[in-house]
């Protein structure tokens, strides 16, 4: 199963090393396309049009995109949306911090798998309870 993992980068990178644990974890089951996603280092190589169309690329191939979405992303959003318009399944998780929650047209669609989680320790429960070890 090829996982296409996507979470905050521009929009704000303190949850990186939770999206690394997250990756680790998600390779139990399948090969995660996306590992930079839990790199603090950003790389400067590609231009956002590469960027762009090789994520898109990616996405495409995936057969699953696990998307963290606490930290609010325009990137995540996007990719969320174009992978409901390929039919791809789609897990969001989030956690709700200070009171707060995640958007509307994220916990609203029908599209989406989405769990509320407070830890690594309940994400590996929701990857245990809704993904198949490869
Ligand atoms: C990041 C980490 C290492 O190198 C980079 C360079 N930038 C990006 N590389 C790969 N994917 C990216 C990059 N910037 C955004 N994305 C995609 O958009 C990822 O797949 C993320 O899921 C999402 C993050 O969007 P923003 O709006 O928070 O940047």
């Amino acid at each position: 199963m090829k996982i296409y993992f996507s979470g905050s980068i521009r929009g704000g990178q303190q949850d990186t090393d939770l999206y690394a644990d997250l990756i680790r974890e998600l390779k139990q089951y399948g090969t995660v396309l996306t590992e930079h996603i839990g790199c603090k280092t950003i790389d400067h190589t590609l231009t956002d049009q590469e960027i762009h169309d090789r994520d898109i690329a990616w996405v495409k191939e995936s057969d699953i995109v696990i998307a963290e979405v606490t930290v609010p992303s325009l990137g995540v959003g996007y990719e969320i949306g174009r992978a409901i318009d390929m039919k791809k399944r789609i897990i969001c998780l989030y956690r709700s911090l200070n009171g707060k929650t995640s958007s509307a047209m994220i916990l609203g669609c029908k599209d989406l798998q989405c769990f509320q989680y407070s830890n690594l320790k309940e994400a590996i429960a929701i990857f245990k309870t809704n993904l198949k070890a490869k």
